[in-house]
């Protein structure tokens, strides 16, 4: 059964306002760099080091986000500088790499944003291993449950639930919104849905009962929903625990434990709340405590729809190291 979802409540997000930054700061943003397709390694160090730059109370804030993230996993920067001349640069229509955009300042403000939570790094499987990825509708997959859909809301998730190497965190950077404002990022944090959960679902929730599905982006051809392995849903510190969710592809392996998983999906339902996102705003999710999904809206296909572009964060790239090649940041884990 489909959670009724409620109006989110208000939003009570920990913001940076980056407005008004000063010339010298907005050179860091600005100026050009090498280039972040051709030149992946360098351009990742110079924004790294353009990082060092910041503000101090926005490197503060990346920091404590970092290490001890806050209640709602969520951390919105609002009013980056945006490439030049992007009002008339087209959405890409097939959400692929822009062939109109040959300037790379949303990527540097993911890069750089990044560098202070971690380092990026990408799948082979999701858009060929962009490490900045396009998120724009696509025609003909209005219903899909992915981010190329649109007319359909996209299910609570953690980003890739099911791989041995998800990201920590999760950035989204809005290069431009809906035409009719109403899309939202969802997003629900584990410390608001908690509370709401009785004992007995906790210990169930906690014990490896639960099934994920493989992507269908990540080779699961025949879209089962069950084609992953088994895991506890939270886990962690009992009080404050991570979580591992998806709403479309998760499935229990007993009754009691299918109980404990609704449970769960009606908790998220109540405590979610919604960001619209604006052109120059990058939200920071941490995706171990914090689920995320998207409103319905509707495209137009006309070159001017939603477009995001989205970057993966983890903490340490030794863990993929084995499903990497040398000096690159492609995770080429396969899936049946
Ligand atoms: O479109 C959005 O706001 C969120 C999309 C999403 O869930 C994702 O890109 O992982
Ligand atoms: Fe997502």
């Amino acid at each position: 059964m489909q959670p009724i979802l409620t109006q989110p409540s208000t939003n009570i997000v920990q913001t940076i306002d980056c407005r008004g930054l000063d010339e010298t700061i907005l050179h860091l943003f600005l100026a050009p760099g090498p280039n972040p397709y051709t030149d992946t390694e360098e351009f990742l160090f110079d924004c790294e080091m353009r990082a060092d730059e910041m503000p101090r109370p926005v490197r503060r804030a990346l920091l404590e986000f970092q290490v001890r993230s806050n209640t709602e996993g969520i951390l919105l920067l609002q009013g980056l500088p945006i490439d030049p001349g992007l009002y008339y640069v087209h959405t890409p229509l097939d959400a692929q790499r822009s062939t109109e955009k040959t300037t790379y300042v949303s990527e540097r403000c993911l890069a750089m944003i990044g560098s202070r939570l971690g380092h990026l790094v990408s799948y082979i499987q999701e858009k060929n291993g962009d490490l900045f990825q396009n998120l724009a509708p696509v025609k003909g997959s209005e219903q899909i449950q992915s981010s190329s859909g649109s007319k359909s809301r996209l299910q609570f998730h953690r980003e890739t639930v099911f791989h041995p190497y998800p990201p920590e965190f999760l950035l989204l950077f809005c290069l431009r919104p809906d035409h009719d404002r109403i899309a939202e990022t969802t997003y629900a944090s584990i410390s608001h849905a908690l509370p709401l959960l009785t004992p007995e679902h906790r210990d169930l929730l906690f014990q490896p009962l639960y099934r994920t599905g493989i992507d269908y982006s990540f080779g699961n051809l025949q879209q089962k929903q069950d084609s992953g392995t088994v895991l506890p849903v939270l886990y962690g510190n009992r009080h404050d625990p991570f979580l591992n969710y998806d709403e479309d592809l998760m499935t229990a392996l007993t009754p009691e434990a299918e109980a404990a998983l609704e449970a769960l999906k009606e908790a998220i339902a109540s405590v979610y709340r919604g960001v619209k996102l604006n052109v120059g705003d990058l939200l920071c999710i941490d995706n171990r405590r914090t689920v995320h999904g998207r409103s319905s809206f509707t495209p137009r296909y006309d070159g001017f729809d939603r477009w995001l572009q989205r970057s993966f964060v983890v903490r340490d790239l030794g863990l993929s190291a084995v499903d990497r090649q040398p000096g690159e940041r492609i995770i080429r884990t396969t899936f049946a």
